[in-house]
């Protein structure tokens, strides 16, 4: 066993892994709203995150670079521009713990000096330069899997046992890591649902979830308004409320500590009944 705190030091704020933990997504790009309601621009961005940790975030993942299927490449610059104003107006109006989401060594450096205390990268800190500034940053990093690039990945994505591939994937980005000289209580890792997969891979992943931690690292799974609830029941970005809140609650049951969502009140009420239930008679 790998020594895991139950608790994570966010560039001094801490984000507890003794219950699960809610992060609720931020997303910050110009085309405001144009990808069904998950944008925002800076200005109702900070209301937005407010009313999340109102609602019981633990967290909140800031992101300027859109990372959907197809999504165009933005530079650091504009990154800089959209995120850190937002992660400015956050720190000093919230207590919790603030989360980049990039896979920009300059973002890194730049959002962690405005305040966030914990990087989220879907590319597992293979950009050059990434690995070293978290390293020096030293705050918690979340490593994803993806099988190729945001522009491609969901061209006939294939793997021969992807729970297995994905677990080496991310054993190797950790051993990386620390090799780096990040602190292993510092790693979180997430199988990267919808990056690279088909539904069967995420349903795959989704059932043997435990799998991927056998190391005791925090497993951190964002299914939240994904496309496999269109290909499973048919739902618009709009309709998918309560299919994210029943995978949301499925992968906290099968081993998640950390669900990024959209929808925060309603997944933390299921979480905690669930947790309640979960703790036996008190
Ligand atoms: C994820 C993410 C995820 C982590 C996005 C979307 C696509 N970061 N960023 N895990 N997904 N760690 O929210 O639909 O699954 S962007």
């Amino acid at each position: 066993m790998v020594a895991t705190d139950d608790v994570l030091d966010c560039n001094g704020r801490t984000l507890a892994l003794t219950r699960s933990a809610i992060m609720g997504v931020l997303n910050v790009t110009p085309d405001s709203f144009s990808d069904g309601g998950r944008s925002l621009n800076s200005v109702d961005a900070v209301p937005h995150a407010l009313e999340m940790a109102e609602a019981g975030a633990d967290i909140i993942d800031v992101g300027g670079e859109s990372t959907r299927p197809g999504a165009m490449q933005v530079s650091a610059q504009q990154e800089i521009d959209r995120v850190i104003p937002v992660i400015e107006a956050l720190h000093s109006e919230l207590a919790i713990p603030i989360s980049i989401d990039t896979s920009k060594p300059e973002v890194m450096i730049t959002a962690v000096a405005a305040g966030a205390g914990f990087i989220n990268d879907v590319r597992a800190l293979r950009e050059a330069g990434a690995i070293e500034a978290a390293a020096k940053l030293a705050v918690p990093v979340c490593l994803m899997h993806m099988l190729g690039e945001p522009r491609t990945m969901q061209n006939a994505p294939a793997y021969h046992d992807v729970v297995a591939e994905v677990g080496v994937f991310l054993e190797a980005r950790r051993t990386a890591c620390v090799e780096a000289g990040i602190d292993a209580r510092h790693i979180v890792l997430d199988p990267g649902f919808g990056f690279g997969k088909t539904v069967e891979h995420n349903l795959q992943l989704l059932r043997d979830l435990s799998a991927l931690a056998p190391l005791g690292t925090p497993l951190l799974v964002g299914l939240s308004r994904k496309s496999m609830l269109k290909a499973l029941l048919g739902l618009e970005v709009d309709e998918r409320l309560h299919g994210s809140v029943a995978l949301a609650l499925i992968a906290v049951q099968n081993g998640a500590r950390i669900v990024r969502v959209h929808d925060v009140a309603p997944t933390c009420q299921a979480i905690r009944l669930w947790e309640r239930v979960a703790a036996g008679p008190q």
